[in-house]
């Protein structure tokens, strides 16, 4: 199902990615919730299997359902989970469930991993709970790409009672810990009808953490559909939101300067998205980041900090999808795991004066660029997109949400200086890309909305931001 269960007056959440339990409840509260997030999507929960230079990736290699993880232990995910829904931060959890770990070993919970016989004896798994060993090298292929081993990861036979009971009783386990909802992985290798049997049978919400009585848990559902194969991400759309992998291909080309920002004023369904209320969009993810998943080249990431920020005030400020913030961890390399000490201990955040995050955490949801955005879209509200207005070359757009908030974009080779109209009442108002309102003055750039609803934007082009935004609450 579609809705998010987001408190009134939040509308975007953020990936904590490879983050611990206990570090994300100190955010919800000390951070998140003061921001205006609405949710945190949470690395995957359960046990997995323990793989050398702890890569990332180890995390969706299971071993069993139960709650240990270098993220924490069951009692630490159960206090998050209670310590964020009490300051209004949904939790949504990463589930994996086509597949179980592809190596013999030791899960993070200390269960046995015998992939050689396809023995998961925690579950319990066994070697009937899987699909014939089968490799996917057709993606026209739908059955293979349903029923063999992705990447070789063993493959969970999902029409099987036993198998959908484990997976059943996992989720609700979930649900009975408080989580808002889950974003599904790797839904493309599993079968519509499997996954309906599944999410039909999840419990209602809990609502010992606020949710109404018989709220259906939140789905969002990986589906990497950029076109041109055989399965599609609208065979999904019926069991609850899918990710839009297009959304973050497309932003990532025009913030990348390969296309005009003129183009963005119909930014949605005319591009070959989703429908906005099944759309769960992103300017990048845990995958594509770092050129897993879908996207290429054109995806833009914290690395390309003034490119990505402008994209992600774009997805911030434009009234389409259910949007993900994401929050990384710095890498070099695409399999580098998160920051760990030598015993392979995560390491938690550090915060600079600032904000900002200290020991590998790059934290793009404590940029202000980032969080700021976050209060322009809930300030903006409901209010409908007015006043485009774009320059002759197409790379300089501007455009209002309503009389409540305005927002003007430069990736053209020169400055911006337009008397552009806003929309907004008369009066001086901070721009939030530079600075903030702090008491009765800016901390950055000012902008003057005069009584006829202009005010004279400026923008260079060699500027460390390339967008300026106000709203009603950052007028002086
Ligand atoms: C996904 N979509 O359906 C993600 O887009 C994809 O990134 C996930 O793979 C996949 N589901 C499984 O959850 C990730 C890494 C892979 C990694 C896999 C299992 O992107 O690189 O595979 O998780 O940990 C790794 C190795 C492979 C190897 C496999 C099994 O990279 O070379 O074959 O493990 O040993
Ligand atoms: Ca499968």
């Amino acid at each position: 199902q579609r809705n998010p269960h987001w408190w009134s007056g939040r509308s975007a959440f953020v990936h904590l990615f490879e983050w611990k339990w206990n570090d994300i409840a100190n955010e919800c509260e000390n951070f998140l919730a003061p921001r205006g997030y609405a949710g945190v999507q949470i690395s995957p929960p359960n046990e997995n299997l323990v793989i050398s230079n702890r890569p990332w990736w180890e995390r969706y290699q299971p071993v069993s359902y139960i709650l240990t993880t270098r993220s924490g232990s069951r009692a630490e995910l159960a206090n998050m989970i209670s310590r964020c829904n009490a300051v209004g931060i949904r939790i949504i959890a990463d589930v994996v469930i086509n597949h179980m770990g592809a190596a013999n070993g030791i899960g993070t919970g200390g269960s046995t991993s015998d992939y050689n016989n396809l023995n998961f004896p925690a579950v319990p798994y066994s070697n009937n709970d899987f699909n014939p060993n089968c490799a996917i090298n057709n993606y026209n292929d739908p059955y293979q790409v349903r029923n063999c081993r992705l990447v070789g990861l063993p493959d969970l036979k999902l029409d099987s009672a036993w198998v959908r009971d484990k997976i059943v009783n996992y989720m609700n386990d979930l649900i009975s810990l408080g989580v808002a909802g889950f974003r599904v992985d790797a839904v493309k290798h599993m079968w519509p009808a499997d996954l309906q049997h599944i999410f039909n049978r999840l419990n209602n919400l809990n609502t010992a953490h606020g949710f109404p009585a018989n709220s259906r848990p939140f789905i969002t559902q990986e589906v990497i559909d950029l076109g041109g194969e055989a399965i599609s991400k609208n065979e999904y759309t019926h069991l609850g939101t899918v990710t839009e992998f297009r959304y973050s291909a497309e932003i990532g080309r025009v913030f990348n300067g390969r296309d005009l920002l003129k183009y963005l004023y119909n930014f949605g369904t005319a591009w070959g998205f989703l429908q906005s209320d099944y759309a769960l969009t992103f300017v990048d993810n845990h995958d594509n980041q770092r050129g897993h998943g879908a996207g290429g080249d054109n995806v833009l990431t914290y690395k390309n900090a003034k490119r990505y920020k402008m994209a992600t005030a774009f997805h911030l400020a434009w009234p389409f999808g259910i949007p993900r913030v994401m929050s990384s961890f710095a890498f070099n390399d695409g399999d580098q795991g998160p920051p760990a000490d030598g015993n392979g201990n995560l390491i938690s955040p550090g915060f600079n004066a600032d904000g900002s995050c200290t020991n590998g955490w790059v934290c793009e949801h404590r940029w202000r660029q980032i969080y700021n955005m976050i209060g322009f879209r809930n300030v903006a509200g409901t209010a409908a997109v007015a006043n485009w207005w774009e320059n002759g070359s197409g790379q300089q757009i501007a455009f209002s949400r309503g009389n409540r908030a305005f927002i003007a974009f430069n990736q053209d080779s020169s400055a911006l200086n337009s008397n552009i109209y806003t929309g907004l009442a008369a009066g001086t108002y901070c721009d939030i890309a530079s600075g903030a309102k702090s008491g009765s003055s800016c901390t950055g750039k000012s902008i003057v909305v005069g009584s006829n609803g202009y005010a004279q934007i400026n923008l260079g082009a060699g500027e460390t931001e390339g967008y300026v935004a106000i709203h009603v609450d950052a007028k002086l």
